[in-house]
């Protein structure tokens, strides 16, 4: 196949010197064989976020809420991580500063080998009590006629951020700090609408840094991007990553 057509300054930057930073959304799993949110396929299209996830919506029908989570976690604990993730897991070692920010909840990229990964948005296999935030080692699967508890007495819940929920405060802001600080910054596979995550390409930008994404469709960032590659990142990556010196 012919060598992706990239510019002479990106090329410049595919060195292990360059700090790089990455912002990964529902996009990059899609070729495993996760569903993303929006669009004509995604999940929002087949049901309502703000009956799913919120914590209202939660408290007003858990069965219905946790029914919807055990069936995605079915689905992710089969699925395996695309030539995407693979990808990235070899840019951590790659690089000598590489910070992976993903807003997914799969767990792809550490299944793809990836050793740090910032999940911003949580891990969907893990619980916590939906009161006192206590982490919960149980059930992997939840049983809508015996919804489990706390010792506190509170709902077990996946340990996910819904809308309106913080992001984990340490976990964000060093992210933040990662993308004011870095030299290329990649934003891959998200529609970039949802917050605070969405603003991660811009602060890398405000700070100097080459922004690329990669997504198959147009997204609210694509104009203040450096350089944009229109395809799916389970197919770009490959080809950006056969510009590294030894690779
Ligand atoms: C491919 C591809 C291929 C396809 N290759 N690409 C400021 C302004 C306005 C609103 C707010 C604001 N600050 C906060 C808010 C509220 C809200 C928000 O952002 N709302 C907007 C949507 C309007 N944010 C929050 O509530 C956040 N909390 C917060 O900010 O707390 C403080 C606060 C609270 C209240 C008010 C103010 C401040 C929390 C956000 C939590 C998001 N949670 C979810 C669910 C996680 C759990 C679960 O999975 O069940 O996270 S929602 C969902 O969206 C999920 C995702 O991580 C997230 C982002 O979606 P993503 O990854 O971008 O996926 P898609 O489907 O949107 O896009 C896929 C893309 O892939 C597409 O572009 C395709 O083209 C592309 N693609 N195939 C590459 N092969
Ligand atoms: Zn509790």
């Amino acid at each position: 196949m012919k060598q992706l057509a990239i510019s002479e300054r990106l090329r410049r930057l595919l060195v292990p010197t360059t700090r790089v930073a990455v912002l990964t959304g529902a996009g990059v799993s899609a070729e495993s064989g996760v569903p993303t949110f929006r669009g004509a396929e995604g999940l929002w299209s087949k049901f309502r976020p703000e009956e799913l996830a919120n914590f209202d919506a939660f408290m007003a029908n858990p069965r219905l809420v946790l029914e919807w989570y055990n069936y995605r976690r079915e689905l992710m604990s089969t699925v395996q991580p695309n030539p995407g993730h693979k990808t990235l897991a070899r840019w951590e070692t790659y690089f000598q500063e590489f910070a992976l920010v993903t807003q997914n909840v799969d767990g792809l990229h550490r299944k793809a080998g990836s050793t740090k990964v910032f999940e911003l948005h949580g891990n969907i296999q893990k619980n916590k009590c939906a009161k006192c935030n206590r982490p919960a080692e149980w059930p992997a699967i939840f049983d809508p006629e015996n919804l489990p508890t706390c010792e506190c007495g509170g709902l077990l819940r996946p340990d996910v951020v819904w809308f309106g929920e913080l992001l984990p405060v340490q976990m964000i802001e060093q992210a933040w700090s990662k993308a004011e600080t870095c030299e290329l910054f990649f934003s891959l596979g998200t529609s970039a609408v949802v917050q605070p995550a969405a603003s991660l390409p811009l602060v890398a930008k405000r700070g100097g840094a080459y922004v690329v994404e990669i997504n198959p469709e147009d997204t609210p960032l694509s104009g203040m991007c450096d350089e944009v590659f229109r395809g799916p990142t389970g197919e770009i990556l490959p080809r950006i990553a056969e510009y590294f010196p030894h690779e």
